[in-house]
């Protein structure tokens, strides 16, 4: 038996089985197309064949293949066994996925992993896991061989949701700073020589959400500073400037159209913070 099998050999599964193997653990390793395997076999790892061979390898299955799809796809029901599935999810696929687990009397574990390949085992990566607590802390020493830890709950979704959350964050500052880069070189300006001031100021700006997040939690949105409607006002100026360029506004026409709605529907004087209850339909 191995320590630790390894289901999906991308860019991902590779990093992973590759750290534990660094981390001195006995690995198989399955990959839907085989020749994905052959480095990680060079380094130590053994090659099963089929997923389920991998499966029955090791008392412990992390699977990373592209999606829920790919994952409903490849697993089989083997008895016993805990499944950790970093693939990328919504908390739904990971509810499903852990009540199909639970009716093979397999153990499930989600992950949401917050890094990049090449992170993986570096001080800089962690993963969100929900779901079996027991199987956390049963399979803790392989599973820190990725990065931090951050268990989210006992509910398997609440990995995906935390997951999500920050992809939608980071998400947010690439379309911001996209279309920044945008309306620089428009201007002819090499995006090169503002992409300092730019990280400066999002740095600067990170400051503030502390606050936010204490104002969404209280639902009081009282405006220390800048309030919405000061916002809206100069809004239109960076959807004019992206407009008379030929720029796509398209990553930033969404927030203009949210400032407007919240001071049509009474929150003019509020700070930014109350843009979260437009989200939610007003009902928060
Ligand atoms: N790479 C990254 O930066 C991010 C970091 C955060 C987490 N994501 C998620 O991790 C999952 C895997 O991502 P990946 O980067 O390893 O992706 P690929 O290199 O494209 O490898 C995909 C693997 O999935 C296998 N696969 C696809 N479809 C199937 C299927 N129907 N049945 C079995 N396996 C399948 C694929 O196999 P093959 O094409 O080599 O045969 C690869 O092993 C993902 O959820 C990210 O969102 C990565």
């Amino acid at each position: 038996m191995s320590d630790v099998a390894v289901l999906g050999l991308g860019a991902m599964g590779s990093a992973l089985a590759g750290a534990l193997l660094d981390g001195g653990h006995t690995v198989t390793v399955w990959n839907r197309t085989g020749h994905r395997a052959a480095a990680l076999a060079e380094r130590g790892a053994e090659v099963a064949t089929t997923a389920a061979g991998a499966l029955r390898a090791a008392p412990v299955a992390v699977v990373c293949l592209t999606d829920d799809a790919a994952v409903r796809e490849t697993l089989v029901a083997v008895p016993g066994r805990t499944l950790v599935n970093l693939t990328n999810s919504t908390p739904e696929q990971d509810r499903g996925l852990a009540d199909w687990a639970a009716r093979r009397q397999m153990t499930y574990l989600a992950g949401g992993i917050m890094a990049v390949p090449s992170m993986i085992g570096t001080p800089a990566a962690f993963v969100f896991y929900s779901g079996d607590a027991g199987a956390l802390q049963r399979h803790r020493a392989l599973l820190e061989r990725f990065g931090g830890v951050e268990y989210t709950g006992a509910d398997p979704g609440r990995a995906a949701v935390h997951d999500l959350a920050l992809l939608t964050a980071m998400y947010g500052m690439f379309g911001g700073f996209l279309h920044a880069a945008a309306l620089i070189s428009a201007e002819g300006i090499p995006v090169a020589g503002v992409e300092p001031l730019i990280r400066g100021w999002l740095t600067a700006m990170t400051g503030a959400l502390p606050a936010m997040a204490s104002a969404i939690d209280s639902g009081d949105h009282t405006a220390t500073g800048s309030t919405v409607r000061m916002q809206a006002l100069a809004y239109p100026n960076l959807l004019d400037a992206g407009r008379e360029r030929g720029l796509d506004n398209g990553l930033v026409q969404p927030m203009g159209e949210l400032l407007t709605r919240a001071v049509s529907s009474g929150h003019g004087d509020a700070d930014l913070s109350v843009l979260a209850t437009m989200l939610h339909g007003g009902r928060v």
